[in-house]
């Protein structure tokens, strides 16, 4: 039987267990991002943030550490630092992880995923469980996708309709190598840097062009750096992904990691949507800027798939032939 005193000395014992089961907790867990709050993928990190704030009662505080400043400006270490515990979470965009996670290359290859749709039987279908297992197998647990959005082409010199006006052009371009081939084989000549060193070599011409979502041109002000010429290709788009480092993520009960899990799905879900939604009005205030506009049509659009094809045999092989295969499907069935 038990006796009040058995019963009172459990209580005081669960008590101290459960104290010294938080008291492990960080009283902060640092989160890195490329790009603070006045941009969608800021405003992801925010609301995750906040979710789990409230969702934990205060338990679980998380701080944002924007503009890559954990890893000195440089975004491509960003996994890394995660992996090794130097960083504790992040919401990162697949482009920057790449280097570390082949994997997440398929998401560059140009012109594999035509819209929205084909972004989401990606990363919700079979395609985006094999990405996040490739993910978690190198020291990171992914929770959740956002997005960046649709990478878009602008440049200082002429519009740009066929891949021969791309001919020359010295193109910035971030994070994988496979940046470097799609460019170089439209005949452009592009340079890796981080987004740090981007629009400081926007404004002093080293270089011509760049590419970014539309998002990121409007509240970065890339028109305000010469860049008068914009091209809506729609040539890829790098999800974000919601991620803990595999130190810090087995520190937390089974609960906390659900509660982490799930603020960062509906943060990515409410983000990608919002994100979305706003494309239009974005679109309308680069365009009332006096930003050139060009929209491609279908057929010169295919120039340029047709064009870069090459990359697609150098990379399939890197990226995993089964996963590109996956995605392709995933894409065809998302378009019938
Ligand atoms: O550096 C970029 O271009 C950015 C901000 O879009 C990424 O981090 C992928």
């Amino acid at each position: 039987m038990l006796t009040r005193r058995t019963f009172l000395a459990a209580a005081a014992a669960s008590l101290l267990f459960s104290s010294v089961a938080t008291a492990q907790y960080k009283a902060e867990y640092t989160v890195s991002t490329v790009l603070p709050s006045a941009f969608p993928w800021g405003q992801a990190a925010d609301k995750w943030v906040e979710l789990v704030h409230e969702r934990s009662e205060g338990r679980i505080n998380m701080k944002i550490y924007s503009n890559s400043q954990l890893v000195s400006g440089d975004q491509t270490k960003e996994f890394s630092a995660m992996r090794s515990g130097l960083i504790d979470m992040a919401v990162g965009s697949t482009i920057n992880w790449s280097p570390q996670v082949p994997e997440l290359n398929l998401f560059s290859l140009p012109f594999l995923m035509p819209d929205y749709g084909a972004i989401d039987a990606i990363t919700q279908g079979e395609a985006g469980e094999a990405i996040f297992a490739a993910i978690e197998k190198r020291g990171v647990t992914p929770l959740a996708w956002g997005e960046n959005g649709f990478r878009e082409l602008s440049n200082s010199k002429h519009p740009v309709t066929r891949p021969d006006d791309v001919k020359g052009l010295k193109i910035r371009v971030v994070g994988s190598p496979l940046f470097q081939d799609t460019f170089a084989t439209l005949g452009a000549n592009p340079t890796q840097m981080s987004w740090a060193d981007a629009k400081p070599a926007l404004t002093t011409g080293a270089v011509d062009g760049q590419e970014n979502p539309l998002s990121v041109f409007d509240v970065a002000r890339i028109d305000q750096v010469g860049q008068e010429h914009l091209t809506l290709w729609h040539y890829m788009a790098d999800p974000l992904i919601f991620a803990v480092s595999n130190r810090v993520w087995n520190q937390f009960s089974a609960e906390d990691q659900a509660l982490l899990k799930q603020a960062a799905i509906d943060a990515g879900e409410w983000e990608i949507k919002k994100s979305r939604a706003e494309v239009a009005d974005t679109l309308a205030a680069i365009k009332a800027r006096g930003v050139q506009v060009t929209e491609l049509t279908d057929e010169q659009r295919q120039a340029f798939v047709d064009a870069t094809q090459p990359v697609y045999e150098k990379w399939t092989k890197r990226i995993g032939e089964q996963l590109v295969q996956q995605a392709q499907q995933a894409v065809a069935d998302s378009q019938r």
